[in-house]
């Protein structure tokens, strides 16, 4: 008897309930902290193609009112080609694993929303609290829910000055033990991105360039940093998803590194510039830590007169076809 990722997951959640409580205190079972809409847990029942996006980058990572219009687009996107989106975000303690309209527009405009790292959710489903979730949670949450393929902009990564910062985001170690599949621009450019693609080869997460040989540069078309495994379609990389499943070892994830295109990409002068100034500025203002991603990319944002975030918008929305693509070609299985 087989049964799809929703069932398998639904298994550890009953098996979950039936562990013993802690001595004195209850648990809330963990279905009433992880609800998938009821679009996403019949697709989910019927092995029907999903892609997880993340709500981070709606609450923190673009400016309103303009990030409501996008978190539609990019569901509408996955629509096209013909996939489920799952938006994912804590609202009130509870994991909800696709958005409602209602839902979305809290997690686009309510003000003080947390940004939630996986290390956050324990804490935000006990204490009700609401917060849009990062790479590193959505991650975990996706693939808690059985859903196996995500599509962001551009990953966390290792920050410039790390040696004293120690600010190395938690999406690279939390993508060490995921097995999910996450569609991204590479990693965003105010990191050190060499540094990055370091901690990603010791940790054994696989990389495939979409019809490229270097890492892509987030606003840039290219990093100009070489990765070893090209693939050309979306079944290529539902191969090595499959590989990875055969082969077993380490839950790890598979970054499928998609590019922006040349032509949508931000001018290198200008992208090089005022990141230059984005970081003395950050430097300057002590920002640090969970705000220091957001500052930057609002920096880039005002300091390049809206160009940045064209570009940014440009990268997010190829992830999130190229994704709809690899998702229906993974769920037919071939
Ligand atoms: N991609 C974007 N914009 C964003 C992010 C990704 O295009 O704002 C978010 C993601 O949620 C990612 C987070 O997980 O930035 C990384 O934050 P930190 O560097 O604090 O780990
Ligand atoms: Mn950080």
């Amino acid at each position: 008897m087989s049964f799809t990722p929703f069932q398998k997951s639904m298994m550890i959640i009953t098996a979950d309930r039936k562990t013993e409580p802690l001595m004195g205190t209850t648990r809330p079972a963990l279905t009433d902290m992880l609800r998938p809409s009821e679009e996403v847990a019949e697709a989910l029942d019927r092995g029907a193609p999903i892609v997880a996006l993340e709500s981070t980058i709606i609450s923190h990572g673009l400016p309103r009112p303009r990030n409501l219009e996008v978190a539609v687009e990019l569901e509408q996107i996955v629509r096209e080609a013909g996939a489920v989106p799952a938006t994912i975000a804590v609202l009130d303690g509870v994991a909800h694993i696709g958005l409602d309209k209602d839902r979305l527009e809290r997690v686009a405009g309510e003000p003080g929303l947390h940004k939630l790292g996986f290390r956050d959710l324990p804490a935000a489903a006990a204490l009700g609290a609401s917060g849009a979730t990062t790479v590193s949670a959505t991650s975990f949450l996706a693939a808690r829910a059985g859903i196996r393929i995500f599509a962001t902009g551009g990953l966390g990564g290792v920050h410039r000055g790390w040696a004293e910062s120690q600010d190395e985001s938690a999406d690279l170690d939390m993508l060490s033990r995921t097995r999910i599949t996450v569609v991204c621009a590479g990693v965003k450019s105010i990191l050190d991105v060499p540094a990055t693609l370091q901690r990603l080869e010791t940790r054994g997460v696989t990389i495939a360039g979409f019809r490229t040989g270097e890492f892509p540069g987030f606003y840039l078309h290219s990093s100009g940093e070489p990765i070893d495994w090209r693939i050309e379609t979306p079944d290529e990389a539902a191969a090595i998803m499959r590989a990875q499943d055969e082969l077993g070892g380490p839950q790890t994830a598979l970054i499928v590194a998609n590019p922006v295109p040349r032509a949508e990409q931000l001018d290198p002068a200008l992208h090089d510039r005022v990141l230059a100034e984005a970081l003395a500025a950050a430097r300057e203002e002590g920002v640090t830590g969970q705000a220091i991603t957001p500052f930057l990319l609002g920096y880039l944002v005002r300091g390049t007169d809206g160009a940045s975030l064209e570009a940014n918008l440009a990268a997010v929305r190829g992830n999130v076809r190229l994704a709809g693509r690899i998702a229906t070609c993974w769920s037919r299985g071939d």
